[in-house]
């Protein structure tokens, strides 16, 4: 019997104190449907603690990604209001346990966007595009983990930093993504690495999304997936992702 409940409790004790856990299939037999049981679980327990939903992930949309991580599916996790860093912020490295940072984009959306959609008509519910960071930060001891494992785990998601929004006239198929560590690149990129276009990682946020029970709500950002390999962050980064014309946006890792 595959108790959702436990291991809710287990993933969200994890990613609330930042202490490492051993990967759940180790112990549990548990499917893919059941992950996505566990995440909604354990992102009830923030609802609880009064966070708010304020929009959705994308994981494993590039190559690169999927290389670095041995998986080839796409994932999706939930954002709270609470992982939100805000541009320019420090983050407490002690409250993690092995942060990594991925240069993404971000999308506002001016509506709501319900079932299968192209990515046309995703892009037609765009506010706004943003320069984005994803922390990522796999409770599991040493960042492994199973395609389940890390779907429970809400896929990594732990905090994302967003830089200023554009109107979305900006041509997105091929922008340059450098991801900078105290003024050095420590991975360079293009949008085209997600899904050949990261408005397809919009339309297909929209199509899974829907699928599990809620459509993408109005409001909601969505983050697109990270354009390269993550980047592991030690005490003292300075990390920014600078891309081409829409800007970009940083944060601060603490010295401890
Ligand atoms: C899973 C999350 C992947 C992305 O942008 O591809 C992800 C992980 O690598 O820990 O956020
Ligand atoms: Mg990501």
């Amino acid at each position: 019997m595959v108790n959702i409940n436990k291991m809710a409790e287990i993933v969200d004790d994890a990613a609330r104190v930042g202490k490492s856990i051993p990967q759940l299939s180790n112990k549990y037999d548990y499917t893919l449907e059941d992950a996505y049981n566990v995440q909604a679980a354990s992102f009830q327990r923030r609802l609880a603690r009064g966070e708010k939903q304020v929009g959705m992930k994308m994981g494993f949309t590039s190559r690169a990604k999927m290389i670095q991580m041995g998986l080839t599916d796409l994932v999706w996790g939930r954002l709270s209001d609470e992982m939100l860093v805000e541009d320019g912020d420090e983050i407490n490295f002690n409250k993690y346990v092995h942060p990594r940072a991925e240069p993404e984009l971000a999308f506002l959306l001016k509506k709501s966007l319900e079932g299968p959609v192209t990515a046309t008509e995703a892009l037609a519910a765009v506010e706004s595009v943003a320069p984005a960071i994803e922390i990522i930060d796999s409770r599991y001891k040493k960042f492994k983990f199973s395609l389940e494992d890390v779907v429970a785990d809400n896929s990594s998601s732990s905090g994302f930093v967003l830089g200023a929004w554009n109107k979305p006239d900006v041509d997105l198929s091929n922008l340059g993504m450098i991801l900078e560590v105290n003024g050095h690149p420590v991975q360079i990129g293009s949008s085209a690495a997600i899904l050949g276009h990261p408005v397809r990682s919009l339309a297909h946020a929209a199509r899974i999304s829907t699928q599990s029970g809620r459509k993408l709500e109005k409001g909601w950002i969505i983050m697109a997936g990270g354009a390269t390999a993550a980047h592991a962050l030690v005490p003292g980064d300075y990390v920014r992702n600078v891309v081409e014309d829409l800007g970009f946006t940083g944060f601060t890792v603490s010295s401890r």
